[in-house]
């Protein structure tokens, strides 16, 4: 047995404590006092100890590592974290999106793959998912979206109707759906799945050029998934499923790794390209932009405090660096806002001085200072305002012209101008017919046989026939079938 330890145990404020055991009490048997000061604080603290979890993506857990390139991709870049031969500290937080903290990994769902680079020009976040489209175009049906695949606000349960009511009612859904209900949607492990920035961002390189790119973090372990009745046996006996396996492979020494791909789209041919670029439910054919190599990403360290490093882990969008920036997808533009505003409410002021939050390989200089739970700050010396005469932190005008676009000058609220051959469902039918394997589509049909069954409302049920007939035909026609037959025997069960 190791030797015990004889470091007193202390207050908050590092006074010797006299019990663990015993609260101060008038005699044995009588009332416990209240300036039994170690009592209320420990009891105060514990009161304390949660914050808001996440709104969506509660479930999640991760671990830290090295992304390393390996090939050139300067021409494109100009980014210091994806030059030749860098090597970047990162950290990669999975996570379920509909399911509280406590909900079983294994649920059905959008898996959420955050990757942040501390790189040597300040942190660079990739919030992305295990899918390379959404569900939504636009920002504002974000709640709406949300509210209808979390809980009814009366019994607390989640209800297939008011998702299905939601997703029929939004045909730009269709794309993310086919995943979702495809073999995306049950991962057999974070470390066997692929992950996508999914939006377009855009690149810079040296000489100022632009580019816009699509990221693909293609999983060295394959991207694989669980049948439905492991699954769902898993999500019963083991809720944690995803989160021990990370943790126990990365113990044994077991590394996971993804390689890092972009797409890369000229900026002028954004202009004109068949889908819309920008679109966050489309993707782009490989064949029309293939899949370059960056660099592999490897995840060898696990936290050392869940709650300090990951559960505090705040990621954005609104992270970027030099030779990053974002593109005018209107889905990127508000995440860029709501991020900073999610963590400010969810961890504190002052999110960014934490270890996990704060860069590693960059200094922070600027003139922002106290708030709620402020440690880090400027010595004396240095003014408190810009612009000073007394050799404080000043701006990079330089900056400013990065990561722009061209745009129109009227205010409006339109949908996005269609290209040839943008519509809701098309590539939904692509991803079924020539994506999913003759396996794959009688999964995925038996997967919305299930849901079909789950509709209590005709009109809802009506319409999600319609959804997926709109998807293929042929698709559409079994899932209508398959509910009237197994309706029918039902009905003769019952007679
Ligand atoms: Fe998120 N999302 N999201 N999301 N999201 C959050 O941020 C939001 C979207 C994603 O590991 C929240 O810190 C809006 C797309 C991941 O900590 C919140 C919109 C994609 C994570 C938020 C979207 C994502 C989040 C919750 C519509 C993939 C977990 C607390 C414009 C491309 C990050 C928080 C982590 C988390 C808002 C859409 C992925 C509320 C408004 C699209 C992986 O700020």
């Amino acid at each position: 047995m190791s030797e015990r330890t004889t470091t007193p145990t202390t207050t908050q404020t590092g006074t010797p404590v006299a019990s663990d055991t015993h609260s101060l009490t008038i005699g044995a048997d009588g009332a416990t006092v209240l300036h039994d000061r170690y009592l209320v604080e420990k009891l105060a603290q514990f009161n304390r100890e949660r914050i808001p979890e996440r709104i969506v993506h509660a479930k999640g857990g991760g671990a830290f590592g090295r992304f390393e390139v390996t090939a050139d991709v300067s021409a494109y870049t100009r980014a210091a974290a994806f030059q030749p031969g860098s090597t970047v500290e990162t950290l990669l937080r999975f996570s379920s999106v509909a399911g509280e903290q406590g909900s079983p990994d294994t649920w059905r769902d959008v898996r959420g793959f955050s990757v942040k680079f501390y790189t040597t020009e300040g942190n660079y976040d990739i919030v992305g998912n295990n899918t390379p489209v959404f569900f939504i175009r636009d920002a504002i049906k974000f709640p709406d979206f949300i509210h209808s695949q979390k809980r009814l606000p009366g019994s607390g349960l989640r209800d297939a109707d008011m998702q299905w009511d939601f997703w029929t009612l939004s045909p730009e859904s269709a794309h993310q759906v086919t995943y979702l209900m495809g073999d995306r949607g049950l991962p057999k492990s974070w470390r066997e799945m692929h992950g996508f920035g999914s939006h377009t961002y855009q690149w810079i390189n040296a000489e100022g050029e632009k580019f816009w790119v699509k990221y693909h973090f293609r999983s060295q372990q394959g991207d694989l998934h669980l049948d439905a009745e492991s699954a769902e046996a898993i999500a019963g006996a083991d809720a944690d499923y995803y989160r021990r396996d990370l943790h126990e492979a990365i113990e044994a020494g077991n590394h996971p790794k993804w390689d890092l791909h972009v797409q890369v789209m000229s900026y002028d041919d954004a202009k004109t390209y068949r889908f819309n670029p920008f679109d966050l439910t489309k993707v782009w054919p490989h064949a029309d932009y293939p899949l370059i190599p960056v660099g592999t990403l490897t995840l060898d360290r696990n936290p050392q405090n869940f709650f300090a490093e990951i559960e505090q882990a705040a990621f954005s969008p609104a992270n970027t660096v030099p030779g990053i920036a974002i593109s005018p997808d209107k889905m990127l533009m508000a995440r860029v806002f709501s991020y900073p505003d999610a963590q400010r409410y969810r961890v504190g002021t002052n999110y960014n001085q934490i270890p996990v939050n704060a860069p590693h390989a960059a200094s922070v200089a600027n003139y922002s200072q106290d708030g709620a739970q402020r440690h880090g700050f400027n010595a004396p010396s240095t003014p408190v305002y810009a612009p000073n005469s007394f050799g404080g932190p000043v701006a990079s005008p330089e900056a400013a012209a990065e990561g722009g676009w061209e745009s129109d000058g009227e205010l409006v609220r339109a949908a996005y101008t269609l290209r040839t051959d943008d519509s809701d469902f098309g590539q939904a039918g692509t991803l079924y017919r020539d994506v999913y394997s003759a396996e794959a589509k009688l999964r995925l049909q038996a997967t919305l046989a299930g849901q079909a069954a789950s509709i209590t409302i005709d009109e809802i049920r009506e319409r999600f026939f319609q959804y997926w007939t709109n998807v293929d035909a042929d698709l559409g026609a079994v899932l209508r079938e398959t509910h009237a037959t197994a309706a029918a025997a039902a009905d003769g069960a019952a007679a």
